[in-house]
């Protein structure tokens, strides 16, 4: 990609109304541009984050055994009305009204659509258990967007639903998305504790918030330090081994961490002092259990083994995809901008011709943007040095190759690694070499 054919809009100045880094930080870089109140369209840049991170969500969904599906993102209002919910969810629910007068709405959430869906195929217990996902877009009216995708008030979601025959089962479930959660996370480069949460207009009794530590975050946490010691890739513990998953799940959740709605002031004096940390989180992921709230009002049950009828016990898992692109922003910056992880990165390289017309700059330049052809960015505008490094840095790719006349004519290139600092002047070969591995 050449910067002076790209689509990537960076700007000099700190918005006003950007109050956090990542918020700055993705107007800045040209990620996103904001259409209405709490309302993004997501530009080249914006757009290849996301992607990845929702292609990181999905595999870790899959592995887990989950299932996607794609489901709209206007719902009836009939649907919710079965559950009992179109009347309680209030005013952050954005009400349509279609050219027949019938009520449709856009969907916050998708609870009453999945147990529709599958409730006109589940017919005996030989259909459970299903765990269905889909990452849709999803609008909820919120009374103040604020932090730029943060908290918009359209935004992208992965939210899974768990079906099964019987609440251990659906416990279960419950766990194998607790594990791909945090599994999830990991592969993002982030530390996200779960935490014991309230559930709210979603419903059941257990649930799990998990939070990325961050002050600038909207809640407050409370957590046992031990979490920062502990290694959820390196634990081995199959989706479908039943006692492993729980006795990690208890070991995990025997470990204090909870956010205000839920801090316990009796079992946090038991955490010993020197491990007690409390600080802002930002949640980038829930998960719920609640048994029949949904499949039983609104009619879902199948044959049992005996004959017998049972109502089917759920769950629900979301994750906000486009918040974790502003979480990660937040993770990962510095003064200057931009700190991208190389699972996520937009693009792997910058390439920074720091004389365009001097035949070598161009000449080395060009093998390397053939070498990169759909990871790279080109720097080849008419621009100082000092505007190439400042933009290269904004924008955040791990790696930056620059190349100025001395070097060219030497063949020599040199490497910069975005998240260190760390410089090295390389062949052409070698810097190759090393961008590969
Ligand atoms: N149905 C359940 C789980 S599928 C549900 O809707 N859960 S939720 O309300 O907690 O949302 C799931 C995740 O979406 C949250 O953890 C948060 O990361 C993200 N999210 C929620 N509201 C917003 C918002 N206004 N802007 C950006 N992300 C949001």
């Amino acid at each position: 990609m050449r910067l002076t054919r790209a689509f990537l809009p960076t700007l000099k100045e700190t918005p006003a109304e950007a109050q956090i880094v990542s918020h700055r930080l993705m107007l800045r870089a040209g990620l996103i541009r904001q259409t209405s109140a709490g309302i993004y369209a997501w530009l080249p840049a914006g757009w290849r984050v996301l992607q990845k991170v929702t292609q990181i969500v999905r595999e870790e969904q899959n592995r887990a055994g989950a299932q996607e599906v794609l489901m709209p993102t206007i719902q009836s209002a009939e649907l919710w009305r079965q559950s009992g919910r179109y009347e309680d969810y209030g005013k952050e629910m954005l009400r349509i009204t279609d050219r027949h007068e019938r009520e449709m709405l856009y969907g916050p959430t998708n609870e009453e659509m999945i147990t529709d869906i599958f409730r006109s195929y589940a017919t005996s217990y030989r259909d459970l258990p299903r765990n269905l996902y889909h990452i849709q877009w999803k609008f909820r009216d919120e009374v103040r967007p604020r932090f730029g995708v943060m908290r918009g008030r359209e935004f992208l979601m992965k939210d899974g639903y768990s079906f099964d025959l019987t609440k251990e089962a659906s416990e279960h479930s419950y766990r194998q998305m607790f594990l791909a959660y945090l599994r999830t996370f990991q592969r993002l480069g982030l530390k996200a504790v779960p935490m014991r949460a309230d559930t709210g207009p979603i419903g059941g009794k257990l649930s799990h918030e998990f939070i990325i530590l961050a002050e600038t975050g909207e809640s407050t946490v409370f957590y046992d330090t031990k979490f920062d010691e502990f290694d959820w890739a390196g634990t081995e513990v199959g989706y479908d081994d039943v006692e492993a998953l729980n006795s990690f799940f208890e070991q995990v959740t025997s470990m204090y961490a909870a956010t205000d709605e839920m801090h316990d002031e009796a079992a946090w004096a038991a955490v010993p002092a020197a491990s007690q940390r409390e600080g802002k989180g930002i949640e980038v992921g829930h998960i719920f259990h609640f048994g029949t709230k949904y499949s039983e009002p609104m009619g879902l049950s199948v044959a049992g083994p005996d004959g017998n009828t049972v109502v089917p016990q759920m769950g629900s898992y979301g994750i906000g995809v486009s918040r974790l692109v502003a979480a990660l922003i937040e993770a990962n910056h510095d003064e200057n901008g931009i700190k991208w992880p190389d699972a996520v990165a937009p693009w792997k390289l910058s390439i920074l011709n720091l004389k365009v017309g001097d035949a070598a700059c161009d000449a080395l330049c060009e093998k390397l943007h053939a070498a990169f052809p759909d990871d790279a960015v080109y720097d080849d505008r008419g621009e100082r040095a000092g505007v190439k490094f400042a933009d290269a840095d904004l924008m955040g790719m791990p790696w930056q190759a620059i190349v100025g006349p001395r070097g060219a004519a030497a063949g020599k290139v040199e490497l910069k690694r975005r998240a260190t600092g760390e410089r090295e002047e390389l062949s052409l070969e070698d810097a190759l070499a090393k961008l590969r591995a």
